[in-house]
């Protein structure tokens, strides 16, 4: 590599797209931005799989190694349920996981796609078996959310990503807080969207939830790109304050991933890399994301690399 060309600093398995819809035990369209986690010492993973009408549900997979041999669900493991959670008529999507250390449970937030458009719901499961359906948590337009795993002087914080229906407004990443995971107010722009030829420009959304290292809270999120030939999915970073994660201490310049391969590039929606889940082993981040609408493929990534780049690329002032 010579030094005019980018260092990458996620490298992707050579095994991707590690699942499709074709390692599923039941017929699907598609499989595809999945949540993740660690239970016990397998990997798991919360599959968002279309079925062959376009309505999603979640499935989980296991592996002991993250990589293969998954084990997954015979049956969608968690189906929408619009006879009890009428916003889940059009199906559920995009679930990302974060493990309450208080409560001792994980709490998924999910799109929940209803007839007023999609929106954010909360469901909490100790097994991953069963679920606690808290139902709405975020009216539409409103979705890429994820919690913090502790709370911020008493109160829990979410991230999330309201849609302006005023022209022009863009869609950017929120925060929001509440002192009992059902009732949230104190919203504020956290991440704005930026303008013009950038590549995030106009929408941006948090891609897998915020993980915690001792420079602070890193964000991976996406920027949407609209381009004549359709929207580019990337993703770059930003860092929150470990303490006030309101605090913006980090943003980058550039993209660190972005669609490039076959799996990426071309699929039920072109040109995307939309990741709902990593996981940290020691220094080295697993990503799992999803290609093209139609696959999970793995990246990984050295976690004080993705900083140092950071520091690097900051656009942040001081
Ligand atoms: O098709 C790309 C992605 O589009 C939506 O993401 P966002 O609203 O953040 O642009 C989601 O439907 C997502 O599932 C999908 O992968």
């Amino acid at each position: 590599m010579n030094s005019l060309q980018f260092k990458e600093l996620f490298r992707r398995h050579p095994d991707n797209p590690i699942i499709t819809a074709k390692n599923l035990p039941y017929p699907s369209n598609s499989v595809f931005n999945a949540g993740a986690t660690r239970v016990g010492d397998e990997t798991l993973l919360l599959l968002r799989v279309e079925d062959r009408r376009g309505i999603s549900h979640l499935t989980v997979a296991r592996s002991r190694d993250g990589i293969n041999n998954w084990r997954i669900d015979e049956q969608p493991t968690m189906m929408p349920s619009p006879e009890t959670h009428p916003e889940e008529v059009w199906g559920i999507e995009d679930p990302r996981i974060t493990y309450l250390e208080e409560q001792e449970r994980w709490a998924i937030a999910y799109t929940a796609y209803s007839r007023g458009g999609p929106l954010v719901s909360l469901a909490t499961t100790n097994d991953f078996q069963h679920f606690h359906r808290q139902g709405p948590i975020l009216p539409p337009d409103d979705k890429d959310a994820a919690l913090f795993p502790v709370r911020f002087n008493g109160r829990w914080a979410i991230i999330h990503r309201p849609v302006s229906t005023f022209l022009g407004i863009g869609a950017h990443i929120w925060i929001s807080f509440s002192p009992d995971l059902k009732h949230w107010g104190d919203h504020r722009i956290l991440i704005p969207a930026r303008k013009g030829g950038w590549w995030d420009a106009n929408k941006i959304g948090l891609s897998p939830p915020p993980v915690r290292t001792d420079q602070g809270w890193l964000v991976l999120y996406h920027g949407v790109r609209t381009t004549s030939s359709g929207a580019i999915y990337r993703l770059g970073l930003a860092l929150l304050d470990l303490n006030d994660p309101c605090r913006v201490m980090a943003r980058s310049d550039e993209w660190v991933f972005a669609p490039e391969e076959k799996y990426e590039v071309c699929g039920d929606v072109d040109k995307v890399v939309f990741p709902c889940g990593w996981i940290a082993h020691g220094d080295t981040m697993h990503l799992y994301y999803g290609g093209a609408d139609i696959c999970i493929a793995l990246a990984t990534a050295s976690l004080s690399d993705l900083l140092a780049w950071l520091k690097e690329h900051n656009v942040c002032p001081g």
